[in-house]
């Protein structure tokens, strides 16, 4: 029997903290109430969200000088699940895992699908991979993949995407993510358009292969692995494509994949008017795709980006419905907490926007009150929701102080007994 985080446990742990919480929740409420908000409004709300845990990041990442591997760490696809579902267990904010392939890969789609429902997990977007290549490979993807210059190898990509998407059917998943590494290092290496033509080509068959509900998500990134030009390197690149393919491709933002200090959340606010915004890759960053912790650098920009999403979901803006995922290489950390942790943040972050008074706000843009707009935004990032953010996760059978719990369950140091490394395990993104 594998050690599980039992519910007795569970309730031991949070009755310790059960009077400091309700505490903190009412003079909250007390402090909300006096801004005409209702706390009852605001913990009903951060119950009904969710975002989905990467299957890769329960590994221990690296870079690309080392990777220093975890103690226990996950040796396949069944024990990720298993940490997805702690995860999830404790935070009750990560009801679903988005998984990647081949580093995913198994026998029986549909006894995968049953294990996770065991763990009370479901899938979101699948992701391809033709940035790597696999043992067995016939064509290389030194130079390229969907957009590689040769059609053999062109193919080969489109037809491992196609895979994915059988895959993803069988999972109950309803989105395939394309994210390419394709591009060059060298100015004179590549022709510019004539690679993001190919790349049209490819999309187009993977395109026209989408079940009737399912959704294409085109994931750009300025730059890494190529450092000369990326192919899909912007939202504009990405954009484009997603309008020539047609309703089903949109665009997804990766936190990280953009240059230092780009405005992200007006990328977003323009997705969202065009109807083109798939979702998120949520991470955290200082420099480039660095894939740190949700809310650890830069809280401020993750609830600036909320507040475009609220700010569309409450007028209903038409099709507006975006996919949220995290997307985070956990190199020095317990990818369990980081995770735990990082979908907090994220919740935190949607809290916080729903805070705003939208008709003041509007009032104070229109009427020209530079500072009364912006405190109104600054107050509500400033607001400790903590206590709304715990309440929803007891309310929901989750731990009052999740990384607590966590920390006092044992469950790293009993994985570390039951799973002991295997050679060239295939944990996080190195
Ligand atoms: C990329 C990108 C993709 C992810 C890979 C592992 O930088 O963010 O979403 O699949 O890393
Ligand atoms: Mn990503
Ligand atoms: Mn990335």
């Amino acid at each position: 029997m594998s050690f599980a985080i039992s519910a007795d446990f569970l309730a031991a742990e949070n009755a310790k903290l059960e009077a400091a919480q309700a505490e903190d929740y009412q003079a909250l409420g007390r402090q909300l109430s006096r801004r005409g908000i209702s706390i009852e409004a605001m913990t009903e709300r951060a119950m009904t969200y969710a975002v989905a845990v990467p299957t890769w990041g329960v590994g221990t990442g690296g870079t690309r000088f080392a990777r220093f591997p975890g103690p226990g760490e996950p040796r396949n696809i069944h024990d990720k699940l298993e940490d997805c579902g702690v995860i999830n267990q404790l935070t009750r904010v990560t009801p679903t895992v988005s998984p990647h392939f081949p580093w995913d890969k198994v026998a029986d789609y549909n006894a995968l699908r049953q294990e996770a429902a065991r763990h009370e997990l479901g899938f979101d977007a699948v992701n391809s991979n033709t940035f790597q290549d696999q043992r067995g490979q016939r064509h290389s993807y030194k130079f390229g993949s969907l957009t590689h210059a040769v059609k053999a190898t062109r193919m080969q990509a489109v037809e491992h995407n196609l895979e994915c998407i059988e895959i993803g059917r069988q999972l109950g998943s309803t989105a395939l993510t394309v994210w390419i590494a394709d591009g060059s290092n060298f100015p004179g290496q590549s022709n510019l358009n004539a690679a993001f033509d190919r790349y049209m080509d490819s999309l187009r068959i993977v395109y026209d292969a989408l079940p009737t509900d399912w959704l294409v998500f085109l994931e750009h990134k300025l730059y890494e692995p190529a450092f000369y030009s990326t192919v899909i390197s912007d939202w504009g690149s990405s954009f484009m494509a997603a309008l020539e393919l047609g309703p089903k491709a949109r665009c997804l933002v990766d936190l990280g994949h953009h240059a230092p200090n780009t405005n992200i959340e007006q990328i977003v606010a323009r997705l969202i008017r065009a109807g083109k915004l798939a979702g998120f890759h949520f991470n955290d960053s200082k420099y480039g795709d660095d894939d740190l912790d949700s809310g650890s650098v830069d809280p401020f920009r993750l609830f600036l980006v909320f507040n475009e999403l609220v700010d569309a979901e409450l007028r209903q803006a038409e099709g507006f419905s975006p996919a949220y995922m995290i997307d985070q290489s956990h190199n020095v950390t317990d990818p369990i907490e980081s995770l735990m942790a990082s979908a907090i943040e994220i919740q935190r972050a949607f809290v916080q926007a729903s805070l705003i008074d939208r008709e003041l706000l509007s009032a104070a843009q229109d009427g020209g009150d530079v500072m009364l707009g912006h405190r109104i935004v600054k107050q509500a990032f400033i607001t400790d929701v903590s206590p709304i953010l715990a309440e929803a996760r007891r309310r929901k059978g989750g731990a009052i102080d999740p990384i607590g719990l966590y920390r006092s369950s044992g469950y790293r140091a009993e994985k570390t007994k039951e799973r002991p490394p295997v050679e060239g395990t295939s944990a996080g993104i190195v």
